[in-house]
């Protein structure tokens, strides 16, 4: 039988700033590279969950809801408009009335300082491929731990670093940055997510930092030696990259042979490998969805698999990995695999690698969620997800893995990365099409009722 989870597991929820907030252009937000994406079958972000005007509800109905924790980004824009400099007042105060009032509710904050919307006036000039970016980022993250450090005592660096490289599109609006130019992106983003992580514990006596990147187990396709090989090589490429000079202030050796034999290898300073080794992360984010599968390369033109825009969709590289499908898993609705077994996996393998605390930072189902006549939503679907992903964190953590929470994305309906507000991921429902408007009213689904009773039963249910 599995172990319970200890009494102060952090049972939390997960959005990001520019996917809930809206208020995007007003109260002194600077735009921010997501601003940029008005595609016309998408919502934007100018409303999104329209969060920023219902701060004092959403966080009722988080309490209603017994969350232990709640995960969200800062808007590096509304507190910079223009990435570093002047200070915008507005923004700050937002935060504090966000933060205060998840205190008073007895929700631990759990802050990400960046989540995928860089300042635009960063991006133009050069973004992560300016290394005066990582000054402005150090920045950034000094004025959120003097102003909140107080109240906020577990923080995330940067969201989705992995994301941000090996699916690049959405993150460099009218740009297209070569292979090589992404990871000098990535050891500039290595170094900031360090700087912040030494400020953290500068600043914050009783703070907690770590990195937030997406992680999954990767599957060979068969048990073939190569194809062994092949999964081996997408995991370090893909995953260890990133956590092992995140925690060990070294880059992992099989994914800097991949750099070298693809001329991928960053220019460095003097001072940048000690200051990465300098750097050490309290406990480790993971964002999960599901496992990836490989084969080995063929070289063919066909190692790509054709993607649907979306920014889990295997991908694969030409001679390096083929992306398989897993014919024994199920997939969602918008084409996800879903492996719930994976998570106890893929924690197993993080957990044996560092031995840290993991905290799960996000995982769930996108739907097409839909508001019945009786006025609400029933989200079968999404209780069956999380119920089964739950089991297997709970055989994970009885496996000795140090698990500390576990925060579903999503706490409510926000705009998704690729599909607007067709594709939602929330235990509250908001009442808004992809143009339309609508009441922007909160609806509870039946998950929340259900999470409710995990909550308060501390997952036994
Ligand atoms: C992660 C991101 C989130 C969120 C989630 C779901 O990669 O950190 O911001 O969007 O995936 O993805 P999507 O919105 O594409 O369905």
């Amino acid at each position: 039988t599995p172990k319970p989870f200890p009494n102060d597991f952090l049972w939390g929820a997960s959005t990001s700033a520019y996917q809930v907030e809206g208020a995007s252009e007003s109260h002194g937000k600077g735009p921010s590279i997501q601003d940029l994406h008005h595609p016309a079958d998408l919502s934007d972000f100018s409303v999104a969950s329209d969060h920023y005007h219902h701060v004092e509800e959403d966080v009722a109905l988080m309490k209603e809801l017994g969350l232990k924790a709640y995960r969200f980004s800062i808007s590096w824009s509304r507190i910079f408009p223009k990435g570093k400099g002047e200070i915008n007042p507005e923004g700050v105060a937002f935060y504090h009335t966000l933060i205060d009032r998840l205190v008073a509710s007895g929700i631990e904050p759990v802050v990400t300082l960046y989540h995928f919307d860089l300042p635009l006036a960063l991006y133009e000039n050069g973004g992560w491929s300016n290394r005066e970016t990582i000054d402005a980022f150090a920045q950034y993250a000094k004025t959120l731990f003097q102003e909140y450090g107080d109240k906020v005592k577990y923080w995330l660096t940067i969201n989705e670093q992995n994301v941000m490289i090996n699916h690049p599109a959405a993150m460099n609006p009218g740009k297209t940055p070569t292979n090589k130019e992404l990871y000098q992106q990535n050891h500039h983003m290595l170094l900031a997510g360090a700087i912040a992580t030494n400020l953290c514990h500068e600043l914050v006596p009783e703070g907690k930092i770590g990195p937030a990147p997406n992680i999954i187990a990767v599957y060979p396709k068969t048990c073939k030696p190569e194809d062994v090989v092949a999964a081996d090589n997408w995991e370090a490429i893909r995953n260890w990259l990133y956590l092992d000079v995140a925690v060990k202030g070294v880059y992992n050796p099989i994914a800097w042979a991949y750099m070298e034999e693809k001329e991928l290898v960053p220019r460095m300073e003097a001072g940048d490998m000690d200051l990465l080794a300098s750097a050490k992360p309290d406990f480790l984010g993971v964002n999960y969805y599901a496992t990836a599968t490989v084969s080995a390369a063929k070289n063919d033109g066909h190692d790509r698999a054709p993607r649907n825009g979306d920014q889990q969709t295997m991908v694969g590289e030409e001679g390096v990995y083929r992306a398989e499908t897993n014919d024994l898993l199920e997939t969602t609705e918008f084409g996800w695999q879903i492996d719930s077994v994976g998570l106890r996996t893929t924690l197993r393998r993080v957990y044996d690698r560092y031995h840290l605390p993991i905290l799960i930072t996000e995982n769930g189902i996108g739907a097409r969620d839909a508001l019945e006549d009786d006025g609400t939503v029933h989200d079968a679907y999404r209780v069956d997800y999380l119920r089964r992903h739950f089991e297997q964190a709970r055989l994970a953590f009885s496996d000795g893995v140090d698990l500390i929470g576990y925060c579903p994305w999503a706490f409510m309906d926000l705009v998704s990365t690729h599909q607007g507000y067709q594709k939602r991921y929330g235990f509250v429902y908001i009442d808004r099409q992809e143009k339309d408007l609508k009441t922007l009213q909160r609806v509870k689904k039946d998950s929340f009722a259900w999470y409710q009773n995990v909550i308060a039963t501390n997952g036994s249910r």
